[in-house]
């Protein structure tokens, strides 16, 4: 049996465009997961999140969900072309702030404390036809933006994320055009992105931290997340190296490229690979304003690789054995991830952790007795809780858990075919219907304990 500390955070994790529907409604303007959407072949089954979950219309009935867990958190991000329809700061839109009111409210009421992510990547359309984050001006819109959000809700929030997963939306949205908006940039360009998206966060640090005393500020990104194959002192190493030293082929989802400036202020050195010489000259105070403190590093860890120390120590993936776990992503499962995720990021970055998301998508739906069961995901969830409580034992500084997701949602491209929710939701008629899972989650947090 493993124990979690009396005030570990136990906590839900959603995303505005994921979940809310009401794309056109009370004054939100589209944002670039609109316009991604109409375009044909971009999203599985040509479905959009017009409609989502239709969490805007039914604020209550979401809300006693996450309450019905008994989680003392919940994390959702905040719709930007909602709140300010043009994007920038002018004109803001007091119906959608009035919505999120609710969506506070409706949590404290209960007893559940809001945990806000400013973007979790429905850009605005009208500023990407500007040139969205490429713009000179982007970090000073998304500083912007994080005001009127404080201003407005900041006497009942005090726990916000900046930007959610940026090896994402830079990645795939930039680099790939495989997510919104879809473009496929240079090296260069992508990176200049990356620096000037970096720059939004520490701007908006600074106006989170100036609106009052006593806010709680971190991010959530993602990252590649190496675990060792054994616990050899070599292997961990390798580990180590492989997360944070090696850019791989892949510079998108490198840890180090995003979390070096935005907590040590600097980027890595030219020894980390020639991505480093497409970074853009930083500007004069610009890494100081990239590395304005945050209180937590939250991460994002779904799965990770096995790494060993080769002949010469250096990093060697570990093939995974036929037939190994994956989930219908075709994920891998790899509990150790969430082990050594938080630890080797713990260690590097010294701030304390939050897991800001986890979970897996699986195929559930309801049954003839109407009810919805998905062993996959409790057994998923248990085997990462316990790596995660293991990891505390150890001593390592994780101080909550939101699980990926309360609700089944808009997968991105992948539309409505990837479940991830410990609620199902029929998207014909919007109908929650509790898994196993749910159940099995509330029982997690109730007893503070997993295993045995
Ligand atoms: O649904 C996404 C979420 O928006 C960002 N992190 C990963 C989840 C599962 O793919």
């Amino acid at each position: 049996m493993l124990e979690f500390p009396e005030d570990f955070v136990w906590g839900v994790s959603s995303s505005a465009y994921q979940i809310e529907g009401a794309a056109a409604e009370d004054g939100r303007t589209p944002s670039v997961w609109d316009t991604a959407s109409a375009r044909p072949g971009f999203i599985a089954d040509g479905q959009t999140g017009a409609v989502a979950c239709d969490s805007y219309h039914r604020v209550d009935e979401d809300a006693d969900l996450i309450a019905g867990l008994g989680v003392s958190a919940s994390r959702f991000s905040i719709s930007w072309s909602r709140v300010l329809p043009d994007g920038t700061a002018g004109r803001v839109n007091k119906a959608g702030l009035d919505y999120y009111d609710r969506v506070v409210d409706g949590l404290l009421a209960r007893g559940v404390t809001p945990w806000v992510t400013l973007f979790h990547w429905d850009y605005p359309q009208v500023l990407q036809d500007l040139g969205g984050w490429l713009h000179a001006d982007s970090p000073r819109w998304f500083a912007d933006y994080a005001e009127v959000v404080v201003d407005r809700l900041g006497d009942r929030v005090r726990h916000w994320m900046t930007l959610n997963e940026p090896q994402c939306f830079i990645g795939f949205g930039h680099v790939k055009g495989e997510h919104a908006p879809g473009l496929r940039l240079s090296r260069r360009e992508a990176l200049l992105v990356l620096h000037r998206a970096l720059l939004g966060h520490g701007l908006a640090v600074r106006v989170l931290r100036a609106h009052a005393d006593g806010h709680r500020v971190g991010w959530a990104p993602v990252g590649v997340t190496a675990y060792p194959a054994t616990e050899s002192a070599e292997d961990i190493e390798a580990a180590r190296r492989f997360m944070f030293e090696q850019c791989g082929d892949d510079w998108t989802f490198s840890n180090t490229l995003y979390a070096d400036p935005v907590v040590f202020g600097r980027y890595p050195g030219l020894d980390y690979g020639d991505v480093i010489s497409d970074l853009p000259e930083p500007g004069p105070g610009d890494l100081e304003t990239i590395s304005t403190p945050i209180d937590f590093y939250g991460v994002n860890i779904y799965t990770g690789t096995c790494v060993r120390a080769g002949e010469d120590g250096e990093p060697v993936e570990v093939p995974l054995g036929p037939g190994h776990p994956r989930t219908a992503m075709d994920w891998p499962v790899t509990p150790p991830a969430l082990y050594w995720g938080p630890r080797l990021l713990a260690e590097r970055y010294g701030l304390p952790v939050y897991i800001t998301e986890n979970g897996c998508a699986t195929t559930d739906w309801v049954g003839l007795d109407g009810a919805v069961r998905d062993p996959g995901r409790v057994d998923y969830l248990d085997r990462h809780l316990r790596e995660v409580a293991r990891a505390i034992r150890d001593g390592v500084d994780i101080r909550g858990y939101f699980q990926w997701s309360i609700l089944d949602n808009f997968e991105w491209a992948f539309g409505y075919t990837r479940r991830f929710g410990l609620v199902h939701v029929d998207f014909e008629n919007g109908t929650r219907t509790p898994k196993d899972s749910y159940r099995w989650y509330r029982g997690v947090v109730s007893s503070g304990r997993v295993g045995g």
